[in-house]
């Protein structure tokens, strides 16, 4: 119990690039798809930090476990930072990676202004609330087309300058050296020790950690700690 967290998202590529980070850490790492079906969370928050630490502590109440959640998403400055907290919808609630994409590129076309950024913030939430804050990002450039076919999301059109590609055309182990999510796990897991020690802590302050069904609604965010 003390040395599980899993991994809030339902995105498969995150958590794949997660777990490579992860790879050898002295901690159990669990998703989702270990769990039968969960309630969603509404991601209804302005800030990606808002956003990542509602997902944390939505599973973390229901799971009673510590669960790390990743909200991200692309700012493209020609678009006044859209579509930002908004990029996993941008194009429609199903739309598919490559609508998103073809939208952008749309909205994109003539701009001469091209440059935008990937962040990423990182929620690790105990059931009872307190939580742990990673950020990361990632300048880059959105292309006029697509190129290269790894990767999810807006990769095929984000342009990273210093590698000459797109995020497409990187390994997953090469985007993550560079990426908004690599940096922010690269902190988190440089200091995995200290973060299991806080949690040991907190999780004993807490027990017993039972999870909790009724709180889905409970909105408190009075033992929201950010990370110094
Ligand atoms: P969870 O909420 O379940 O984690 P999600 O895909 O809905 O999964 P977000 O709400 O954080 O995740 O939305 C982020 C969107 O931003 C994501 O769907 C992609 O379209 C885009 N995005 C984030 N990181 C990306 C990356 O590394 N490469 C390409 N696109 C990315």
């Amino acid at each position: 119990m003390l040395n599980i967290i899993v991994l809030a998202t339902n995105n498969k590529n995150k958590v794949e690039e997660i777990r490579e980070v992860l790879k050898g850490a002295p901690v159990e790492i669990k998703c989702l798809a270990d769990y039968p079906p969960l309630p969603p969370v509404v991601e209804d928050k302005e800030t990606f930090e808002e956003n990542a630490y509602k997902k944390a502590l939505h599973y973390a109440r229901i799971l009673g476990l510590p669960c790390l959640a990743d909200d991200s998403g692309l700012e493209v400055d020609a678009l006044d930072g859209r579509p930002g907290v908004l990029s996993a919808r941008y194009a429609g609630e199903n739309a598919t990676d490559r609508e998103k994409c073809t939208k952008l590129l749309g909205e994109m076309a003539g701009k001469t202004n091209r440059t935008a950024r990937f962040q990423c913030v990182l929620s690790l939430a105990t059931p009872g609330g307190p939580a742990l804050t990673w950020e990361g990002s990632c300048e880059g450039e959105i292309l006029e087309e697509r190129r290269g076919e790894s990767g999810f999301g807006y990769d095929p059109v984000f342009y990273y300058e210093p590698l000459g590609k797109t995020f497409a055309e990187l390994t997953m182990e090469e985007k993550n050296v560079v990426s908004h999510r690599g940096r922010a796990m690269a902190q988190f897991a440089a200091e995995i020790d200290k973060v299991l020690t806080w949690l040991r802590q907190r999780l004993m302050e807490q027990k017993p950690p039972k999870p909790d069904h009724t709180q889905f609604e409970n909105d408190d965010w009075s033992g929201h700690l950010r990370k110094s």
